[in-house]
């Protein structure tokens, strides 16, 4: 039996990539010079999109491929395939929760406490012989005992406040609405601006759509305060980028975290003349562990299909 054709739109680690070209005929879109080429040629055999969570598959890229049956996602987020299309075709959509969340949460609680306590500066402190010649570093902010907002507590958010307890940090959340499985202590806040104003740390873990896009804007960055401090590991859309970089120019906003921009990897270029961010890669789920488990669920669930069984975390 011939092997089913499916489009790979980004490169796995090579423990996912072979074990995938045993199964499948891939045609990998991210290899071709000519984009629309390859999608002509191909798109018409290819009955499976293998994607990742930031690349997904546009309504051209759906288009192009009319016998499209499945889309399997690596990674949790969803938000850039467009589930429009697929609902209007009936093609099935699957990404890869639970396995990656308790590393997004670490890298995320991570990223706090290095910018609280400066400690990319300090690390260069000590390299570049300024201990020795300056003498101390400068003094920085505690994490402990101080006011978390998480807005979104979802899988990820309730691990990052289930770690911020270790803290002993205030924790207050924002949503739809109360979650029963949030811990008593929690209080819940409807207004993201409410919520930002009485937060020190606020954590973006919010499942992006249409409609969170730019939730937090403005106002909930000023709410947050010169003092205040924004950790951004769900989507850039989440994030109105243009009044945040405003605001941390203007020392309206005391820091900011970030694993994810607008047209990542290439991000806007006022974030690299900032002292008061942290960057990062877009590497929360960024771990041997996971990223292995991610790439296995990513197959389960192609091989699922193909097999005509139920699939093990489907979205649509
Ligand atoms: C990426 C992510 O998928 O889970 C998500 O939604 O964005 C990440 O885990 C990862 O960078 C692999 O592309």
């Amino acid at each position: 039996m011939s092997r089913p054709e499916i489009l790979q739109t980004g490169p796995y680690p090579a423990w996912d990539q072979d074990p995938l070209d045993a199964q499948f005929t891939v045609h990998r879109l991210f290899e071709a010079d000519d984009r629309a080429a390859f999608l002509a040629e191909h798109g018409p055999h290819v009955r499976a999109i293998a994607t990742r969570g930031e690349l997904g598959a546009d309504a051209a890229m759906i288009a192009a491929c009319p016998q499209l049956e499945v889309i399997s996602v690596y990674g949790v987020g969803f938000d850039a395939v467009d589930l429009e299309a697929c609902r209007a075709r009936g093609i099935r959509v699957t990404n890869t929760p639970d396995v990656l969340t308790a590393d997004v949460a670490d890298l995320g609680v991570a990223m706090m406490l290095v910018q609280s306590r400066g400690m990319i500066g300090a690390e260069r402190w000590v390299r570049d012989g300024s201990w020795a010649e300056k003498g101390l570093y400068p003094l920085q902010r505690r994490v402990w005992g101080k006011r978390a907002g998480i807005l979104g507590l979802g899988r990820i958010g309730f691990e990052v406040a289930k770690r911020l307890q270790g803290f002993d940090m205030q924790i207050s959340y924002g949503e739809v609405s109360p979650r029963n499985h949030a811990h008593p202590d929690w209080q819940f806040v409807a207004d993201p601006v409410a919520l930002a104003a009485q937060s020190d740390v606020l954590f973006v873990t919010l499942a992006a759509s249409a409609a969170t896009r730019h939730i937090v804007g403005r106002e909930v960055i000023e709410a947050l305060g010169p003092e205040g401090m924004l950790v951004n590991i769900s989507r850039a859309s989440n994030i109105d980028e243009t009044a945040l970089l405003d605001a941390l120019e203007a020392g309206r906003l005391g820091s900011a975290a970030l694993d994810v921009f607008e047209g990542e990897p290439a991000l806007n270029p006022r974030f690299l003349a900032l002292k008061n961010v942290l960057l990062q890669p877009h590497h929360a789920s960024g771990t041997y562990e996971t990223r292995q488990a991610m790439g296995q669920l990513l197959r389960d669930n192609l091989t699922a299909h193909f097999a005509g069984q139920p699939l093990p975390t489907a979205v649509l």
